[in-house]
């Protein structure tokens, strides 16, 4: 299968704008890694023909939006008939292209570690004791490479710049804040924004203490500013948090709308911002102390730590 990116594949050091795609011309299909049809999107592992790397590719449906919903239903968009009795008759539809838009989210290369983040597995969940952060997760860690490119594009304005809403350049308290590549910006129902600070020396929730304290207020009071400025959503309207175990082990913190069941805002994932403030507020090293549970999939490999440590304990 092959994607055509516009440019020749991406090399070290490249500028990030170069890997963009204008189809999915020569893409084969090597797995579906995962079907979701509650939320109308399907993971996908590709692989570009004549290519030895990876793709995953994510496809979802968007909403309907209030700006295009009458031409929706217009006679642009032909109907065939499944079922007809009395009143009630059911159809597919077949609106205009543009008007039948996906979300396509591309991931090329991708890695292993990406290929399992998104195959549909079993999970489990983990008690995660401050001794454990020490002894299984933060020596795992160690192992890995912390340097995300990703992250470091959008704080030193190499990628998405024209995306950032708000920045504090402050290198302590400052942070970047701009949408999450889960947002696109047309629904404010589903406004998911993401703050990501300038220190590069904050793994995660695990590392916050009182000295992070002006950092997190700073975030809190800025970003919702920033937001209700922008997008006219209040401060009552956002929900704030931090995910455990991230993702990205460099410190950001997720802003999305109250009404919109984001992915990983719930227990088990996500950390109210006010509530960590609060915290810490009561106790400098409650997160350092403090048991975490966290759900994680049976191929990832901190869970694959997890399972190892357990059973030298049980051993003892
Ligand atoms: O689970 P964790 O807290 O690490 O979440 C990281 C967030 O970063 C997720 O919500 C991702 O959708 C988001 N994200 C990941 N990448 C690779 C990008 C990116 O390149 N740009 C933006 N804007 N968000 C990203």
């Amino acid at each position: 299968m092959s994607l055509e990116p516009l440019s020749k594949k991406l090399c070290k050091g490249d500028h990030v704008e170069n890997n963009e795609f204008t189809s999915f011309k020569n893409l084969n299909v090597v797995r579906i890694l995962q079907d979701k049809p509650e939320s109308k999107a399907a993971f996908i592992h590709g692989r570009f023909e004549g290519r030895d790397e990876d793709a995953v590719v994510i496809v979802e449906k968007t909403p309907f939006s209030a700006e295009t919903i009458q031409q929706v239903l217009s006679s642009d968009t032909t109907l065939t008939t499944h079922h007809i009795n009395d009143i009630y008759g059911t159809y597919s539809g077949y609106p205009k292209p543009e008007l039948n838009d996906i979300k396509a989210t591309i991931i090329f290369p991708a890695t292993e570690k990406h290929i399992i983040k998104y195959t549909d597995q079993p999970i489990h969940a983990i008690n995660e004791t401050g001794d454990d952060y020490k002894i299984v997760t933060l020596p795992y860690l160690k192992k890995q490479d912390f340097h995300i490119q990703w992250v470091y594009n959008i704080l030193e304005k190499k990628a998405e710049t024209e995306r950032v809403l708000f920045e504090d350049p402050d290198p302590k308290i400052g942070f970047v804040l701009l949408p999450d590549m889960k947002w696109d910006k047309k629904h404010m129902e589903n406004m998911y924004m993401l703050a990501i600070c300038h220190r590069r020396d904050v793994l995660s929730l695990r590392d916050l203490t009182e000295e992070h304290l002006p950092m997190l207020r700073n975030i809190l009071s800025k970003g919702l500013n920033a937001i209700k400025e922008a997008y006219g959503v209040n401060e009552d309207q956002v929900k704030i948090y931090l995910h455990y175990q991230p993702s990205y082990y460099h410190l950001h913190v997720h802003f999305t709308h109250l009404k919109f069941n984001a992915p990983g805002s719930s227990v088990g994932k996500a950390y109210l911002l006010t509530d960590v403030i609060d915290n810490i507020v009561l106790m400098s090293n409650y997160y350092q102390g403090k048991t975490l549970t966290f759900v994680a999939t049976e191929a990832d490999p901190l869970y694959l730590e997890f399972v190892k440590a357990r059973k030298a304990t049980n051993h003892d």
